[in-house]
């Protein structure tokens, strides 16, 4: 409970900040996007990770809260670096699965992105494959009122979950994010790089693109590029980072 009421307070006194983690074309390293990743600087506990409070925000419905909040300032931030010329294509936020199920969901995008002005398209939502386990065909009608907006809709840890293939080419999505456990050991696994190769051949299929999650050496992303998988994201890039150093990052590398 302690947590809950902080997040209360969290809440309406501004605490969260976004963190952005870059995503590039593999060959010639150009930012192609960039993940928003909350953070929580706690008055006496200090950075607190999201992994530590989503599920407790998940649980007692704060999520919702805490989304709206992450959506405006993605979207915020997105038109602010436009104006000012930053050259970055677009922003992914993560939605968890009580987020995506909300029927509130698809107004709050609609508004988000009509108040701030983005280009729909720029947009970019993260989601699980729990998220849309469970009722099929709400999960459907929830992604084509997103898609009808118009934003871009990605699967995050893609691999780690339950989409049977029938139900995939059904999604009205984009982008298939392979999981970083895939990538972890793809240098040494004899069936990792056969994953992602799969992956990558499934996408294509499907008319989705890929990218791989978690690369933090270039002998992976040499693999990865030898198994067609041509963007990427992790450390080896940089790790998320704070405004002020990412805008940095942006404009060393373009
Ligand atoms: O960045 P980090 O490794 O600390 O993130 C831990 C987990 O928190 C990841 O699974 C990530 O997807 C999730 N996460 C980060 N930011 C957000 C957010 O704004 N909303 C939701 N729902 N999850 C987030
Ligand atoms: O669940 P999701 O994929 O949204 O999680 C994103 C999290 O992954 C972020 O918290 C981020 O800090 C973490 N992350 C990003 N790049 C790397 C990486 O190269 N290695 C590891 N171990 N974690 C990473
Ligand atoms: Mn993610
Ligand atoms: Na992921």
């Amino acid at each position: 409970l302690g947590l809950e009421n902080d997040m209360r307070r969290a809440i309406a006194g501004s605490e969260f900040e976004l963190h952005f983690q870059p995503k590039v074309d593999l060959d010639t390293r150009q930012v192609i996007g960039a993940e928003a990743l909350i953070r929580w600087r706690h008055p006496t506990r200090g950075l607190v990770s999201p992994a530590e409070f989503i599920p407790i925000a998940e649980e007692t419905g704060l999520i919702w809260e805490i989304g709206c909040w992450t959506l405006y300032e993605a979207c915020r931030r997105l038109a602010g670096w436009t104006a000012s010329g930053l050259s970055l294509p677009s922003v992914s936020v993560n939605l968890s699965p009580r987020q995506f199920q909300d029927a509130r969901l698809v107004g709050l995008v609609t508004s988000v992105v009509e108040e701030t002005g983005i280009d729909p398209s720029r947009l970019e939502l993260e989601l699980t494959e729990s998220a849309m386990i469970g009722d099929i065909e709400k999960a459907v009608a929830i992604l084509g009122g997103l898609k009808d907006i118009g934003v871009r809709l990605s699967i995050d840890d893609f691999g780690t979950g339950y989409s049977s293939l029938a139900y995939l080419k059904r999604f009205p999505i984009d982008t298939l994010k392979i999981d970083r456990s895939f990538v972890r050991d793809i240098v040494k696994s004899a069936t990792d790089p056969a994953i992602v190769s799969t992956i990558v051949n499934l996408a294509e299929s499907l008319g989705f693109d890929t990218i791989a999650e978690g690369v933090e050496t270039e002998q992976q992303a040499t693999i990865l590029r030898n198994h067609r998988c041509s963007r990427i994201q992790g450390f080896l890039i940089s790790r998320p980072l704070d405004v002020i150093s990412f805008e940095t990052f942006v404009r060393e590398s373009s």
